[in-house]
């Protein structure tokens, strides 16, 4: 071991905790990331259970974005949580992770506007808070094509898509998930709603900071009902720019009263992007400690998250000083499927190949090896 990884407080990132009911071995998670392999009918394949249980080792694996609903499918192969048959496929890779002494949650994904006619149910509209459409581009069988437009969601429609939250995030216990985190990030239908950047609504839902909360309000609550609250996470990036969610004019506010109105839930955790997700820390002033004293004040349980370009010795720093619960980590887990253990040895890090990021196969999925050159 170095002389770093010996201090006593370091071992906080390799200690277990609890982020509600949910008990992890160490503070290191696996944060989702898009992959693009699973099966006709979003199913998810044996492949995809390989993959998940070589990064068992993470304390908590985060699943990729998977859709609650046909509607919410906006790339190519991405898996769902709605069927039976992607129940089935999701088993295999629980059962796969939990036989390798890991917890995994689903990622409960919506893609609102960011989606392309092509992987959407023949005659199936887009819907999102607005009936603008983005200047985005998503990734399809004809490779990237530009966002289709979509449909603005009627008033009437939003207590169905609240159940089908409910519903998938009841199929994702039915498949052996410890638990789930609700997609609340990186311009996806939660932050539709969420921005004043893009919610022009004028109903319940738009306008104020309390309305354009009430959609993420409603999900949140919902879910907690459906699978308990001590099961239940959230990811949210308050400051990313991506899929032209643009920024709020004032994200602190909005944000603030966000987990101002959950935190009474006592969630499992709230998992934040600080920046940029996957890219710059530092594009806009952002005071995140007041988010998570808000988020924790009188929920001692609720366990907070932090990710974004984190390194070891940040990572070190941000579980040793009660910053943060855990650590997620992404990209990294990609090529290095035994993070933990090169964390916790300081052992060097191999790096990713973009290529392979998204669809395909085996190569650059389940072929990057373990330390010791084994494909575990
Ligand atoms: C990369 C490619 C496609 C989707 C996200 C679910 O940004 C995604 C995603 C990332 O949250």
């Amino acid at each position: 071991m170095s002389a770093s990884s010996s201090r006593a407080s370091d071992a906080a990132l390799f200690s277990p905790a609890r982020l509600g009911d949910i008990a992890i071995a160490n503070r290191v998670v696996m944060a989702p990331l898009t992959r693009n392999r699973a099966g006709a009918g979003g199913v998810p394949t044996e492949l995809m259970a390989t993959y998940y249980a070589q990064r068992a080792g993470a304390g908590l694996i985060v699943s990729e974005g998977t859709q609650i609903r046909p509607d919410g499918q906006g790339y190519l192969d991405t898996p769902g949580i709605y069927t039976p048959e992607q129940v089935a496929g999701w088993r295999r890779v629980t059962d796969a992770v939990h036989a390798r002494g890991g917890r995994i949650v689903c990622q409960l994904w919506h893609v609102g506007r960011i989606s392309h006619f092509s992987v959407l149910p023949f005659g199936t509209f887009p819907v999102s808070s607005t009936a603008r459409r983005a200047q985005g581009k998503t990734f399809t069988a004809s490779g990237f094509q530009p966002v289709s437009t979509p449909r603005a969601l009627r008033t009437d429609e939003i207590p169905g898509l609240v159940d089908a939250y409910a519903h998938a995030a009841r199929c994702a216990i039915e498949a052996g998930f410890d638990g789930v985190e609700v997609h609340g990030a990186n311009g996806y239908l939660i932050e539709q709603f969420l921005r004043d950047s893009i919610n022009d609504r004028t109903d319940a839902y738009g306008g104020t900071i309390e309305n354009r909360v009430r959609f993420l309000q409603e999900v949140m609550t919902a879910v907690a009902a459906a699978i308990g609250a001590g099961r239940t996470g959230l990811r949210l990036s308050p400051l990313t720019p991506s899929n032209e969610a643009g920024l709020d004019s004032d994200p602190q506010r909005l944000y603030g009263h966000a987990v101002d109105v959950l935190a009474p839930l006592g969630l499992a955790f709230i998992h934040v992007v600080e920046g940029v997700t996957g890219g710059p820390r530092d594009n806009a002033p952002f005071d995140f400690e007041d988010l998570r004293r808000r988020f924790q004040r009188g929920q001692p349980g609720s366990g907070w998250i932090v990710n974004n370009g984190y390194t070891r010795p940040m990572a070190l720093d941000a579980v040793a000083s009660g910053r943060a619960t855990a650590v997620a980590f992404g990209r990294p887990f990609i090529a290095n499927p035994d993070l933990v253990d090169r964390l916790l040895e300081d052992a060097p890090l191999a790096e990713p190949q973009r290529e392979t990021f998204y669809g395909g196969g085996a190569p650059g999925y389940t072929d990057y090896p373990q330390r010791d050159g084994s494909l575990g």
